[in-house]
C-alpha cells in the first residue's frame, strides 16, 4: 500500500482515539477543525496527491473519502453522546424532589376584634346600613357639644378623656363620625361607625385606656322605640346565633332620650351587651335636622366586650399583647 494510504488510515485511527477522548462540544469542534477542516490534517496529507499517478490517484482518493466518512461518522456519534449527557446533566441539576419536606409558612389570620367587628358590619350591611368613617383626633364640638353633652357633664372631665395640647381630643366614642355624616348627608340614613376610641382609664382586666367601639345610626320620618327593638332583636339573632331572650332597661346617654341598656341571657345570666336610645332632639337640632319631621335611633356596643362573652376571654390585655399562643385560639 502506498505512503498516503497509510497516512490516512493512521489518520483515521488517530481521529477515532482524539474524537473519543473529548468530553465536551467546544473540544469536539475543535477535533472537527484539526482533522476535517480546510487546513486540517486530512487536507495537508491530500496534498501530496499531485505526486500521484494516474491509476493510484482514484484509489487513493477514495481511500480519504472513506476516511473522510468515517472520522464524520465518529464526530457526529460523538456530539450526539455529548448532547445525550448534557441534556441529562441539566435534568438532573433541575430535578425537583417533590418528596421533599416542605417551608411551613406561618398563616395569618383576622385578629378577634376585627373578626367581631367585621361580623357587626355585616349584619348592619344586611340590614342596609353603609359603613362611616371619620377622624381618632377630634375636636370638642364634634365629641361632646354636637351630642348634647353639656360643659359639666363628667365624660368631658380631664380625668376621663385624653386632651391634645391643642385643645383637640382623642375622641372617647364614633358618634362624632356620625355627626360629621349627618350635617353632609340628607336623611334618610342608615349608617354604622366601627373604630378606635379612647379613655383615661386605668388599666386592668376589664379597661384599656384604648379600645373599640361600633355605633349604628337610623334616621327616617316616623321612626319610633319599636324599629329600634326590631333592629335589635335581629342583631342579636345573628349574633349570637339564636333568639335570645332580651331585656332593655331604663338608663341615660346625653344623647338620646329615652334610652337604655340591653340585656341578653347568655349562659344562664344576664350579660349587658349595649347602650341605645331615640336621638335626643338636640342632636338633631345640631346637625340642621328638623326633629319635628325626623326622627332616628342609635346604639353603641363596646367591641372588646364582645369579644370576652363570645370567646371566653378574661382578661382584656390579652386582646392587645400580640401573643401568639393567645391568637392562634381564633
Ligand atoms: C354604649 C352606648 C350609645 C349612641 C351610643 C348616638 C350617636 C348619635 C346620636 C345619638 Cl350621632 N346616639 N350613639 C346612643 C346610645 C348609646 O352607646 O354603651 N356604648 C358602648
Amino acid at each position: 500500500m502506498s505512503n498516503l494510504a497509510a497516512q490516512l488510515q493512521e489518520l483515521q485511527t488517530e481521529a477515532a482515539s482524539a474524537i473519543a477522548s473529548v468530553h465536551d462540544l467546544a473540544a469536539l469542534e475543535q477535533e472537527r477543525v484539526a482533522y476535517l477542516g480546510k487546513k486540517g490534517k486530512l487536507s495537508q496529507i491530500l496534498r501530496g496527491m499531485g505526486k500521484l499517478s494516474a491509476e493510484e490517484r482514484p484509489q487513493i482518493g477514495a481511500i480519504a473519502n472513506e476516511v473522510k466518512t468515517t472520522i464524520q461518522t465518529d464526530l457526529e456519534a460523538r456530539r450526539d453522546r455529548l448532547e445525550q449527557a448534557q441534556i441529562a446533566a441539566q435534568l438532573a441539576a433541575e430535578t425537583l424532589d417533590v418528596t421533599m419536606p416542605g417551608v411551613a409558612r406561618p398563616l395569618g389570620r383576622i385578629h378577634p376584634l376585627n373578626s367581631i367587628i367585621d361580623r357587626v358590619i355585616e349584619i348592619f350591611v344586611g340590614l342596609g346600613y353603609t359603613v362611616a368613617e371619620g377622624y381618632e383626633m377630634e375636636s370638642d364640638y364634634y365629641n361632646f357639644e354636637a351630642l348634647n353633652t353639656p360643659p359639666e357633664h363628667p365624660a368631658r372631665d380631664m380625668q376621663d378623656t385624653f386632651y391634645l395640647p391643642d385643645g383637640n381630643l382623642l375622641r372617647t366614642h364614633t358618634s362624632s363620625v356620625q355627626i360629621r355624616h349627618m350635617e353632609q348627608n340628607d336623611p334618610p340614613l342608615r349608617i354604622i361607625a366601627p373604630g378606635r376610641v379612647y379613655r383615661r382609664d386605668t388599666v386592668d382586666a376589664t379597661h384599656s385606656a384604648v379600645f373599640h367601639q361600633v355605633e349604628i345610626l337610623a334616621i327616617d320620618k316616623g321612626l319610633t322605640f319599636t324599629d329600634l327593638k326590631g333592629t335589635l332583636k335581629e342583631f342579636v339573632r345573628q349574633m349570637f346565633g339564636e333568639e335570645l331572650a332580651m331585656l332593655f332597661r331604663a338608663s341615660y346617654f346625653p344623647f338620646t332620650e329615652p334610652s337604655a341598656e340591653v340585656d341578653v341571657q347568655w349562659e344562664g345570666k344576664w350579660l349587658e351587651v349595649l347602650g341605645c336610645g331615640m336621638v335626643d332632639p338636640n342632636v338633631l337640632k345640631a346637625v340642621g335636622y328638623d326633629p319635628e319631621i325626623y326622627s332616628g335611633f342609635a346604639a353603641g356596643l363596646g367591641v372588646e366586650r364582645f369579644a370576652m362573652v363570645l370567646h371566653h376571654i378574661d382578661d382584656i390585655r390579652r386582646l392587645y399583647s400580640s401573643d401568639l399562643r393567645f391568637l392562634n385560639q381564633f
